[in-house]
């Protein structure tokens, strides 16, 4: 086969992924809703639930609900002596496994929400956030609560009578946990009404986008699909981990470029970090190379909430000895490298394969939106 059709074929096979796993949502919202109705929730409820449900979870890139089928496949279908897919997912398994992808798309979908609100953002995926759609407003506080809800109804309907329920459960509750103090770290770090650039370092980046990102986007998909696929063994969720955080600090560390140099047809968003004051990998990137007159720039104009300010910081990261988009280039080279590096010193097991994190790195690798 040509490396063009091959890579031809590569496409076509992940937008048919995408179909099948976007095909099983309806199925899901079809059980949320009839709940509702099975409780004598009034249409007007019903309807609300159900649109929130659909403006809110389908839409992005789906790489997390998306990794978490993956996942499966390559721990239950890779045959151990030849180390290749053997077999596919029976339907039964395929549906569990897309189920448990949609609960992790539920708790971004719930996560975003009120990341918008507290981040005052204009747009997601190309639309309005939803708190500032028509006669959303504060109801959005309450419909992201809901979308948490549908988690773990999802969860107790599919997997009650399996071993590592508890464990799904567990999982689940300890990574939320873990995404709002990162999320805590993130707006602290950033109040409205005073900034000072001083207080801000690569270091604390680190520990923020570690928490409030790498865990849930990550370290979950692997784990849940580890559970479903019955490793019990601690110490291979321990190698995962090692792995899937700097995956995550990558991933984040993208994102924050994104915000700045993404056009909002690419990303779907209208970047806030300046805006916001937030401790952003570029304005920490752009500190430790400052001279003391660009320094003065970023003090006076970070943070400030008017485009004029914002444009003036990113004219400092333009500076030639600033470059941000230069450094970034090197970042995201060295992370890869790293990264890669770490996944062929994973000592390949049965309930762990290299597969599993090459595939997840390769989804966001170089990615534009
Ligand atoms: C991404 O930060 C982090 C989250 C979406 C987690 C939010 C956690 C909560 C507990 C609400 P971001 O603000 O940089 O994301 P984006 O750029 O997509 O707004
Ligand atoms: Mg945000
Ligand atoms: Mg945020
Ligand atoms: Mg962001």
């Amino acid at each position: 086969m040509s490396a063009p059709q091959a890579t031809a074929d590569k496409a076509q096979l992940k937008i048919q992924k995408r179909k099948r796993f976007e095909d099983v949502f309806p199925l899901l919202v079809q059980e949320l809703t009839d709940y509702l109705a099975s409780e004598n929730m009034p249409a007007e409820a019903i309807e609300w639930f159900r649109r929130n449900l659909d403006y809110n979870t389908p839409g992005g890139k789906l790489n997390r609900g998306l990794s978490v089928v993956d996942t499966v496949e390559i721990l239950l279908c890779t045959d151990a002596t030849t180390g290749k897919l053997s077999r596919q997912l029976t339907e039964p398994e395929y549906l569990k496994a897309a189920i448990l992808g949609w609960c992790i798309e539920l708790l971004q979908a719930y996560f975003l929400v009120a990341d918008d609100m507290m981040d005052a953002s204009v747009t997601r995926r190309g639309h309005p956030c939803w708190y500032r759609v028509e006669g959303v407003g504060n109801i959005a506080i309450n419909d992201a609560f809901m979308l948490e809800a549908a988690i773990y109804f999802l969860l107790k309907k599919h997997f009650r009578n399996d071993p590592y329920y508890g464990m799904l459960l567990e999982l689940f509750h300890d990574v939320t946990f873990q995404t709002e103090l990162g999320q805590l770290i993130d707006l602290i770090t950033a109040p409205e009404d005073s900034v000072d650039l001083s207080k801000f370092s690569l270091q604390k980046h680190h520990l923020i986008v570690v928490y409030k990102t790498a865990f849930y986007s990550f370290y979950l998909p692997v784990a849940l699909a580890m559970r479903m696929a019955g490793v019990t063994d601690e110490a291979l969720y321990k190698q995962a981990l090692d792995i899937l955080l700097p995956m995550g600090e990558y991933f984040q560390v993208q994102d924050d470029f994104l915000d700045c140099y993404g056009t909002p047809e690419q990303i779907g968003k209208i970047g806030t970090d300046i805006f916001d004051n937030k401790c952003s990998w570029n304005i920490n990137v752009a500190l430790q190379n400052a001279t003391p007159e660009q320094r003065q720039v970023l003090d006076q104009n970070y943070g400030k909430k008017d485009s004029e300010c914002e444009k003036r910081v990113k004219d400092v990261y333009n500076q030639p000895n600033i470059d941000l988009r230069g450094r970034f280039e090197k970042y995201e080279a060295e992370s890869y490298e790293q990264i890669t590096t770490l996944i062929n010193n994973l000592p390949e097991s049965q309930g762990l394969r290299r597969e599993v994190f090459h595939s997840f790195l390769d989804k966001v690798y170089k990615r534009s939106k």
